[in-house]
């Protein structure tokens, strides 16, 4: 037994395994053009053709920064292609997983594109081939869903026949290759053989493995979006008393930083993307908290922030005696996040469409996202706020990080109101250029509540 696994080891170290990736999204492209880059043989397996035949003309389908380079160089060294069918899992020796696994519409895990994907893995499967699922999944998924299926599709034994590992991704859009590379990688085998193959594979790429278990490695992985979900709700629910306050949360939460050990994220006009929202609820699908679930209860409070930014733009416009029904509004910034083209999830679609519901105009602008949720779009900054009564920041791209206030103000009608979501206005500066300005988590100074500015409570 050891001298098999010693061979498998000595093959990774000398790049003769032949690897295959299922899923050539943004995760699995990434992971196939890195190891080919390190030399492996890789065949990376998409449902699309037209993905597959982009990868194969040394194209990458995906705008990621530097995945382009990465496969147009393995493309044409032969080190990397793409095929439709699951028939390259075949003679292969390491088969790599990586397919989505969303949520429905009662926000319970959807597992039929993983379950599908090992259906033809299991088929094929051969001694001392390695599985390495690296998709995000509920806690005890391998031990209970996937070992199971692939010992029985197989007639072989996992972590002696072969062996199988969650190897869960960590990286994010904008900054995968090189966080793939620098950040620590958890490796979780479904026994000892298995994580330490798979830690000997990442470790051709990773600089820092970290060996565990399949169902600590699964928990660990949800638990960080789950952390940053909940921590960016406290985040919104300390704007609110803020705004109540009047005080300042930016000002709040650099201060209370200032703690060593404090690290309070930052609050927003909601939480988007396909991690964040979604993560939470595979790390407590079928847990046995139902009642009083900070998670869940942090997942209310960051969907609510959307509905707040329409509240708050209502008693704005109200505040200089408009009415949302036919006031025209721009709003900056559709992607989930500043500075890339992923509208998935973002909170830029409920808050158009509420305010389209009660009767606004809207334009729409974002720099590199194309996504406008029904409001009209704008090709430029200076479009998008022309003859609107509002505008509304919702991302912290770099193009908005430095708004020209007084520019904005000649090209937007009278009194105009400016929606701060992501607090990069500073509100002095806008309020002395004559904008009427709000926040998220901005408190107007009780003094000016009480005399201009009545305070505005939204709970
Ligand atoms: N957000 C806040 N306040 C914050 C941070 C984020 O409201 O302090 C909002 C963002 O505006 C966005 C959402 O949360 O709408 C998600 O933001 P994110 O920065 O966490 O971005 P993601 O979804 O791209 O998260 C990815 C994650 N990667 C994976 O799941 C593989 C996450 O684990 C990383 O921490 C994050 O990138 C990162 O660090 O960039």
């Amino acid at each position: 037994m050891i001298r098999g696994i010693e061979r498998i080891i000595r093959d990774i170290h000398t790049r003769s395994s032949r690897l295959t990736i299922l899923g050539s999204g943004y995760v699995g492209l990434t992971t196939a053009a890195l190891f080919a880059e390190v030399g492996f043989d890789v065949t990376v397996v998409d449902v699309q053709s037209k993905i597959v035949e982009s990868v194969n003309a040394g194209v990458s389908p995906i705008n990621e920064f530097g995945l382009q380079e990465l496969v147009k160089r393995n493309v044409q060294a032969g080190k990397l292609k793409a095929v439709l069918s699951s028939q390259a899992i075949l003679n292969q020796d390491v088969v790599i997983i990586s397919v989505q696994t969303p949520i429905d519409k009662n926000k319970k895990p959807d597992l039929s594109f993983l379950m599908k994907a090992l259906e033809s893995v299991g088929k094929n499967l051969e001694k001392k081939n390695l599985v390495v699922v690296c998709s995000t999944v509920p806690p005890r998924t391998l031990q209970e869903k996937v070992k199971p299926l692939l010992e029985s599709l197989s007639g072989l034994s996992a972590d002696n026949d072969f062996y199988l590992a969650y190897v869960p991704e960590r990286i994010a859009p904008g900054k995968a290759i090189r966080e793939f590379v620098e950040s620590p990688r958890l490796v979780g085998g479904i026994g000892p053989n298995s994580t330490k193959i798979a830690g000997e594979l990442f470790k051709t790429v990773c600089k820092k493995v970290i060996e565990t278990d399949a169902t600590t490695a699964e928990i660990a992985k949800t638990a960080e979006n789950t952390f940053r979900d909940v921590n960016i709700a406290f985040a919104n629910q300390l704007a609110l008393i803020c705004e109540q306050n009047g005080a300042d949360i930016a000002k709040v939460i650099e201060l209370a930083n200032t703690h060593p050990r404090v690290n309070i994220h930052e609050p927003g006009p909601g939480v988007g993307g396909p991690c964040l929202t979604k993560d939470p609820y595979l790390l407590i699908h079928e847990t046995i908290i139902k009642k009083q679930n900070i998670i869940i209860i942090a997942r209310t409070i960051n969907d609510s922030m959307s509905h707040h930014v329409v509240q708050m733009t209502l008693e704005s416009l109200k505040n200089v005696g408009k009415n949302v029904k036919n006031s025209r509004i721009a709003i900056l910034g559709t992607a989930y996040k500043a500075d890339i083209d992923d509208s998935r999830f973002s909170p830029s679609e409920s808050i158009i469409q509420e305010l389209v519901s009660l009767g606004a105009e809207t334009i729409a602008y974002d720099p590199l996202c194309t996504a406008t949720f029904g409001a009209e779009k704008a090709e430029s900054l200076y479009e998008t706020v022309t003859g609107t009564d509002c505008l509304i920041v919702l991302t912290d791209s770099t193009e908005f990080r430095k708004l020209n206030l007084q520019e904005i103000k000649k090209l937007m009608k009278t009194k105009p109101v400016v929606i701060d979501g992501k607090r990069i206005i500073n509100p002095q500066e806008a309020e002395k250029v004559g904008f009427i300005y709000f926040g998220i988590g901005y408190g107007k100074p009780k003094e000016d509540a009480n005399n201009k500015n009545p305070k505005m409570n939204f709970s």
